[in-house]
């Protein structure tokens, strides 16, 4: 019989060699005792079925999302089960005891991180023996940009439209690998230099936000954005300018006044009026001016009012009849209209 002491080294040389290299034994093995009378069957050391795991999880996953099991070898003693490294940033958390690795942070974004390598224990305290297994977590990557109804959209506005007047709506909806209620958000990043539109971010009306003139801009083709803070796509929406008439009107077609020929100057002769189409805003303002037939300068017009006056002495003799051209404008576009002025002869003048 050899003795205790030999026995006793060899048994625990043994249990340490086994702890260095567990998953090479599997087997139970038996310790001698003291009175070498009857063997003890020793607990099996904790072990993991492989050395290595593969695991894969779509990214953006909610927490909770199972990932995967590391197993236990069958007759390992019951254990607690740790990440030993490789979760720094805590994406995964694991079930002591049951091993199951779930998703923690609901965050985990594979463009960033496509691959997580973990260590994952397994520790048995009565027997005191534990092992650790290579965990290798792929992180799927999903389509997460949004998607517009539409492939574009085309939308019409009249010029001149003031500053809020809608002009339509875009709508972009998440993909289903995006987590439901991620809001949208839209922006305009193309074609708009002038300004000309706005976007509401969240509801994606755009509206008018500047000048719309169809003479000098008939056509724009804006470059819309949609973004949910997990990729973005863009649409084009074209926006057709209609012409409107801007013209002014004069409310006569030809106007016509008399005036002695002895009037002093400054003498109103008769007022001319003009108005705004229905395609310009009724409040911009009509300027008036004699563009012809006033050669000799007599007489003037009040460029806001149309009144016209006279502005030299005026002489039947010469001159019994003035044909002047008058034109109104609102800056969009004018109009012109014939004022005839019969001089009245007074005797003895
Ligand atoms: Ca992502
Ligand atoms: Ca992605
Ligand atoms: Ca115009
Ligand atoms: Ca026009």
């Amino acid at each position: 019989m050899k003795s205790l002491a030999s026995v006793w080294s060899r048994w625990v040389h043994q249990v340490a060699h086994n702890l260095r290299r567990p998953r090479r034994r599997r087997r139970p093995y038996h310790v001698p005792t003291e009175a070498c009378l009857e063997d003890r069957v020793l607990l099996a050391a904790v072990s993991f079925t492989q050395s290595s795991y593969t695991f894969e999880v779509p990214e953006n996953s909610a927490t909770g999302t199972e990932v995967g099991t590391p197993q236990l070898t069958p007759g390992s003693p019951a254990a607690y089960f740790y990440i030993a490294s490789g979760n720094s940033t805590d994406p995964f958390v694991i079930d002591p005891i049951t091993g199951v690795i779930t998703v923690y942070d609901p965050s985990i974004d594979y463009e960033t991180t496509s691959q997580y390598t973990l260590t994952v224990g397994a520790l048995d305290p009565v027997t005191n023996t534990y092992d650790t297994a290579t965990v290798t977590v792929n992180v799927q990557n999903v389509d997460e940009d949004p998607v517009f109804a539409n492939q574009n959209y085309n939308f019409n506005i009249a010029e001149n439209s003031a500053n809020g007047t809608f002009v339509g709506t875009v709508s972009a909806t998440n993909p289903t690998g995006v987590p439901a209620g991620t809001p949208v958000f839209y922006s305009i990043t193309g074609g708009n230099s002038d300004g000309a539109f706005t976007i509401d971010p969240n509801s994606g009306d755009i509206t008018v936000a500047g000048p719309i003139d169809f003479e000098a801009t008939s056509q724009y083709t804006l470059t819309v954005l949609a973004g949910n803070s997990y990729g973005q796509s863009t649409t084009t929406v074209t926006i057709n300018v209609q012409n409107v008439d801007e013209d002014p009107v004069f409310v006569n077609g030809q106007f016509n006044f008399n005036v002695q020929e002895t009037a002093a100057i400054g003498t109103v002769v008769g007022t001319v009026v003009a108005t705004n189409p229905n395609g310009v805003p009724q409040n911009t303002p009509i300027f008036y001016t004699i563009v012809a037939g006033n050669d000799a300068g007599d007489f003037t017009i009040d460029p806001t009012t149309g009144e016209i006056s006279v502005a030299n002495a005026l002489n039947f003799e010469a001159t019994p009849q003035y044909t002047l051209t008058v034109l109104a404008s609102n800056s969009l576009g004018f109009d012109t209209v014939t004022v005839v002025i019969n001089v009245q002869d007074v005797l003895n003048a």
